[in-house]
């Protein structure tokens, strides 16, 4: 035996899914959603878009697992029907199946119903339907014909609900409907307002009517729910990025021996944000498969905010390993000792502080920099309060609406200033710790290893995945 053999088993035996339904309910827009793809078919607001029988293969890491058709739109369903019944009449002994199986080997290329016998072919050679419903139009009687065509061919159903978001008393109706016609395995997939629940559920639906893929089926539903937590965790941490690398982005205000103006250190800022946004936005996309056309960007207004670091506070002098306990560190919080540091601190007279608890002179001449700078009168040029709870709230309401934007959305996604969205819990202490270490802004092994850069990505990640 080869080694493909059972692959090659396998894909005799996927299982084939025909999605069908009336013209312009969302079919193409399914599969689209389905397949994570803008790239499938064509999607339009007019009947007969689809004019033939297309399929995409779904597989859980690489072992195909399922094959899906999109079939055209059904159109005149009562020529349709009264031909089938016709048939149907000519040989009384058929079975209703059988009659579809003429219906189809008999229709010539220029038939009217050629259109038609291309979907019941598929149905034919297919093991389940799903018919995709418009629930903003009312159960008429084109639908039920529709149904009563479908329901001839032997295979399981599932009405597939589209159109639901706000129209909930339509649902209702079709539901109360499609149970007259015994068909209780209904599902609620919105095509364009995504959620990952729903598509679990088509497939756990596929599975309890199409028991003999059960294993393969859950193979593929644990797959789509790895990829899919994958990916979020993925946006968010993107996000968590760009957080940081703005939080932690400064630059001296005094920097003399660079002679840059006040103005052009803003200007400096203006351009890191909105270039390291643009950036972010564009690795989102790519995350989640969609494109620039997807997401309509408004500038993000930056300001500046002069910062000055406030080295004796207990949080800081703990970040840097210094034993905040020991008396000589209160009395450098006093003031005292100031001096000391301001007039080049030696090794020495640092032990003599007995502020180092373990953290090492590189650590505390690079605390003493800043206790120099900060007694010089040095402040900080950075991204103020403002622009960042922007730039985290704006992220935060995109990451929500890319991961709720099925792939078959033609809308482009607004971000605004997402205003309500919440910050984090201990957003001010997250930020001051980042401010506090510009070393952060770029990810590097040292930072990625620490246990204080590890907690704050962790509780900015979870914050920006939390509903
Ligand atoms: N708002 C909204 N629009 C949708 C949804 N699903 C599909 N549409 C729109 O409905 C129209 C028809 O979608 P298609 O996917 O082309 O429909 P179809 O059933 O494949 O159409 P045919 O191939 O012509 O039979 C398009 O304009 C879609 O953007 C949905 O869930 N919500
Ligand atoms: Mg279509």
């Amino acid at each position: 035996m080869t080694h493909s053999t059972p692959h090659r088993q396998n894909t005799h035996t996927l299982l084939n899914v025909a999605v069908v339904g009336h013209t312009n309910t969302g079919k193409t827009s399914l599969i689209r959603t389905m397949l994570r793809s803008t790239e499938f078919g064509v999607i339009e607001d007019a009947a007969g878009t689809t004019r033939h029988v297309e399929q995409a293969t779904l597989a859980a890491d690489n072992e195909p697992i399922l094959n899906v058709y999109d079939t055209p739109g059904l159109e005149d369903s009562r020529a349709l029907f009264a031909h089938i019944r016709k048939l149907q009449a000519k040989a009384k002994l058929q079975l209703p199946v059988q009659v579809l199986e003429h219906f189809v080997t008999h229709v010539s290329s220029n038939d009217p119903l050629e259109q038609e016998a291309k979907v019941i072919r598929q149905v034919l050679r297919s093991d389940i339907l799903l018919y995709i419903v418009d629930v903003r139009e009312p159960f008429l009687e084109k639908y039920r014909l529709e149904l009563d065509i479908l329901a001839q061919a032997a295979k399981p159903i599932i009405p597939v609900f589209n159109f639901t978001a706000g129209h909930q008393h339509e649902l209702d109706q079709w539901r109360q409907n499609l149970a007259a016609y015994r068909m209780h395995a209904t599902l609620e997939f919105d095509t364009v307002a995504f959620s990952f629940e729903a598509e679990k559920r088509l497939y756990q639906k596929i599975q309890t009517l199409v028991e003999s893929h059960y294993t393969p089926l859950q193979k593929l539903i644990d797959y789509r729910a790895r990829l899919w937590n994958q990916t979020c965790l993925a946006a968010a941490k993107r996000i968590t990025e760009l957080v940081v690398s703005v939080a932690c982005y400064r630059e001296s205000k005094t920097s003399e021996h660079h002679r840059i103006t006040a103005a052009l250190v803003e200007d400096r800022l203006h351009d890191f944000v909105r270039k390291a946004e643009q950036r972010c936005l564009h690795d989102l996309l790519a995350i989640f498969n969609f494109s620039e056309k997807d997401v309509a960007m408004q500038k993000i207004p930056v300001s500046n905010g002069q910062w000055q670091l406030d080295i004796f506070a207990p949080g800081i002098l703990k970040a840097y390993g210094l034993d905040v306990g020991s008396a000589a560190a209160k009395g450098a919080a006093a003031g005292a000792g100031i001096d000391l540091v301001v007039g080049g601190m030696s090794l020495g007279a640092a032990t003599a502080l007995g502020a180092i608890a373990g953290a090492g002179w590189s650590t505390f001449k690079r605390y003493g920099d800043e206790i120099k700078a900060s007694v010089k009168g040095t402040k900080w040029q950075c991204a103020d309060e403002t622009t960042l709870i922007i730039l985290y709230l704006r992220q935060k309401q995109l990451l929500k609406k890319l991961m709720h934007r099925g792939h078959a959305a033609q809308e482009t996604v607004q971000v605004d200033k997402a205003e309500n969205e919440t910050l984090p819990e201990d957003w001010n202490k997250l930020i001051s710790a980042l401010r506090q270490n510009p070393q952060w802004q770029e990810s590097s092994a040292m930072r990625n290893s620490h246990l204080q850069y590890q907690s704050i990505e962790t509780q900015l990640v979870q914050a920006l995945l939390e509903s």
